[in-house]
């Protein structure tokens, strides 16, 4: 007898076991290709969204830029042809963009603050006889904050490492944890605050939104922009009342002399007075979507040519909607 092949006895699998086991085998290659496919999918879906991401973000920076450009030339216009050695509220740079829609991809906000419209804290680090020494102390008093500031801000930013009263030079910031020294140059940023020794973080948020900083140290207030409390500052003798009834004016004064003319309380501080500004700063955001890029930027205005120069930028610090409370510093 010749030799059988394996008979369906022989190796024990029936017809529909091998259909069952094709079945299965398929029904895997079918599972692993549809989870690599969906794998493929959602690699190029998240690569998609990571290009979107940041497209929207390259685009918002952009946004940013464009305003920082724009208040550029339109400091400049305004030195080149609304009259030099002039600026008060009602001219085109101090007039906010507020939420403006981005063609229905976004929201862009931007405003310019004149900075000789608050107290610089710069100004004590001119060690010549300085009444902004006694400025800072009647700002502490009227905010009921630390009286220490004022001699914890003039020992900072002042070259020296005499101690003023409460203040503190480089060996008591010695010991601290870290230890660091006193700046003893000017302040570049309110978040120096931080570093004083003995101040609470309620005290610094309620000075930062009141005061400025300048990269001078003998800024000048313009009396057109200058907030209520920043002109009363100036000598005991001006008065809230008198400060106030000048900050509701709508103030064009032209030169220094028709304002103190007009407001006679201010005629001891005329040397310290002006009628136009050299520092302004901007605050930006642009918001794509999920993006938002924020951006400061400090200017500097040549008074003799109108040339604008950017002199820091910060991408860093939040973007605040503008209100009188509103924070004037770099
Ligand atoms: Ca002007
Ligand atoms: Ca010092």
């Amino acid at each position: 007898m010749g030799k059988r092949g394996p008979s369906l006895q022989s190796t024990g699998r029936h017809p529909s076991d091998e259909r069952g086991v094709a079945l299965i085998t398929v029904l895997l290659i079918t599972a692993i290709l549809v989870g690599l496919t969906t794998q493929i999918l959602s690699s190029h879906n998240l690569v998609i969204n990571q290009h979107q991401n940041t497209f929207e973000h390259a685009q918002a920076l952009e946004y940013a830029l464009g305003a920082e450009e724009l208040v550029r030339q339109t400091l400049y216009d305004d030195a080149v042809n609304s009259g030099p050695n002039v600026d008060h509220l009602e001219e085109a740079w101090a007039q906010p963009v507020l939420p403006l829609d981005l063609g229905g991809v976004g929201v862009m906000q931007a405003y310019v603050i004149d900075l000789h419209r608050c107290f610089n804290l710069n100004n004590l680090a001119d060690d010549a006889a300085n009444p902004n020494f006694e400025r800072l102390q009647r700002l502490t008093e009227r905010l009921n904050i630390s009286p220490n500031f004022a001699d914890l801000i003039k020992d900072w930013v002042d070259a020296d490492q005499s101690v003023s009263g409460l203040g503190a030079e480089d060996s008591a910031y010695q010991i601290k944890r870290p230890p660091h020294l006193a700046a003893n140059q000017i302040m570049r940023d309110l978040s120096e605050l931080n570093m004083l020794v003995d101040v609470n973080g309620q005290d610094i948020q309620t000075l930062s939104a009141q005061v400025c900083l300048v990269p001078d140290s003998q800024s000048k207030i313009n009396v057109n922009t200058a907030d209520a409390i920043t002109l009363s500052l100036l000598d005991p003798a001006i008065s809230v009342a008198d400060a106030e009834a000048v900050a509701q004016q709508s103030r064009n004064y032209q030169n220094v002399t028709d304002f103190v003319s007009a407001n006679p309380a201010f005629l001891s501080v005329q040397s310290e007075l002006s009628v136009t500004s050299e520092y302004f700063l901007m605050r930006a955001q642009a918001q794509l979507s999920q993006s938002r890029v924020s951006l400061t930027s400090l200017f500097r205005r040549d008074s003799s040519n109108g040339q604008v120069r950017l002199l820091q930028r910060d991408f860093g610090k939040p973007f605040r909607a503008n209100t009188d409370s509103d924070s004037d510093s770099i």
